[in-house]
């Protein structure tokens, strides 16, 4: 595998779901495939899970690790070509990408939606030039449209789970205080659209994602009627898609939080979550903290995710 940014660069899924199983039952088995290959985590934006579990895949087959947080004592970068750099900015991105690649075989980058403009967001535009100007494979530790590590790992889970060879998956929106991007639940439905689940979206009226994502899901606004005999509720705020509106808060209405009451209506549904979760925002204390709530396998989940990703990659070197 050279690059790894959605659910297609996998390949057929059900491979790579039996990897998956097979790293989880002897994580160090291919602690000798490599010896001294660095990996590179290049962070625009904050996280825990990715960060911790991405990096404890490489030691598990046996990589070096550097973590790199732009906010932190690098550079600030200019992104746009043609600025005259005469700002705040000192380093350019076209610089520091081809840089980054001589220090290292494979690189991770999250580089999150930044709302500005909606065509810059959804062209990939950052992840895209690490992929030309590095030099190196490169995965996505969530970009600004995808984050297919963490919907990797939560098919993981869907599957570890399943009661049902063809459980119902309902995705949730719910509340949050602030625009967040629609990089979890794109990936999400992307992921879920290649299997053969019943796959359900229910998200108030202008939350609409972007239909490539979408693709065959029922799309659902009430949310109740969502729910009846799910298997799975996956809930996960994000900001507006659709016109104008892109990166807004059109509602924050907590009736959309899941609940108890929500949770009453399903087949006894496993709760899943991304993480970070604001609780009484996304979901009550109650669910997350009940005996269907599997966010921390979840979680736990994304370890294995990389690896396999991490060895394709590696696999993938000259
Ligand atoms: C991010 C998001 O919604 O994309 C990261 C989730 C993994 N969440 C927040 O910024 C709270
Ligand atoms: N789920 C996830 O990617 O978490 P972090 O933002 O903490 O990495």
């Amino acid at each position: 595998m050279k690059q790894f940014t959605d659910v297609h660069d996998l390949g057929d899924i059900q491979v790579a779901l039996k990897e998956a199983f097979e790293i989880k039952k002897d994580r160090f088995k291919d602690i000798e495939l490599v010896k001294n290959k660095t990996l590179m985590m290049i962070f625009f934006n904050s996280s825990l899970r990715t960060r911790l579990s991405t990096q404890k895949a490489a030691t598990n087959l046996g990589m070096n690790v550097i973590v790199l947080d732009m906010n932190q004592g690098a550079w600030q970068l200019e992104t746009e070509r043609g600025v005259i750099m005469d700002g705040d900015k000192p380093e350019h991105l076209l610089e520091a990408i081809p840089v980054i690649g001589c220090y290292c075989d494979i690189i991770g980058v999250r580089s999150f939606a930044r709302f500005e403009n909606k065509e810059y967001d959804y062209n990939e535009v950052v992840i895209n030039q690490f992929i030309q100007y590095s030099g190196r494979p490169v995965f996505s530790m969530e970009a600004a449209t995808r984050h297919p590590l963490q919907s990797f790992a939560d098919l993981i889970t869907i599957e570890e789970y399943k009661k049902t060879a063809r459980p119902k998956v309902v995705m949730s929106w719910a509340p949050h205080p602030h625009p967040l991007p629609q990089a979890v639940p794109n990936s999400f439905a992307e992921w879920m659209n290649a299997t053969d689940y019943e796959f359900v979206i229910t998200h108030p009226e202008g939350y609409e994602l972007a239909p490539n994502f979408v693709g065959n899901a029922r799309v659902e606004y009430d949310q109740m009627k969502a729910f009846e005999g799910a298997d799975f509720i996956y809930a996960k705020n994000w900001s507006a898609y659709t016109g104008d509106n892109y990166g807004q808060i059109l509602s924050k209405d907590r009736a959309w939080t899941v609940g108890t009451e929500h949770m009453a209506v399903t087949n006894n549904a496993y709760f899943m979550h991304c993480l970070p979760v604001r609780r009484n925002m996304i979901v009550t204390d109650d669910v997350i903290e009940s005996p269907q709530s599997i966010v921390i396998p979840e979680a736990a989940n994304r370890e294995i995710s990389a690896q396999v990703v991490l060895k394709r990659l590696l696999e993938g070197l000259e």
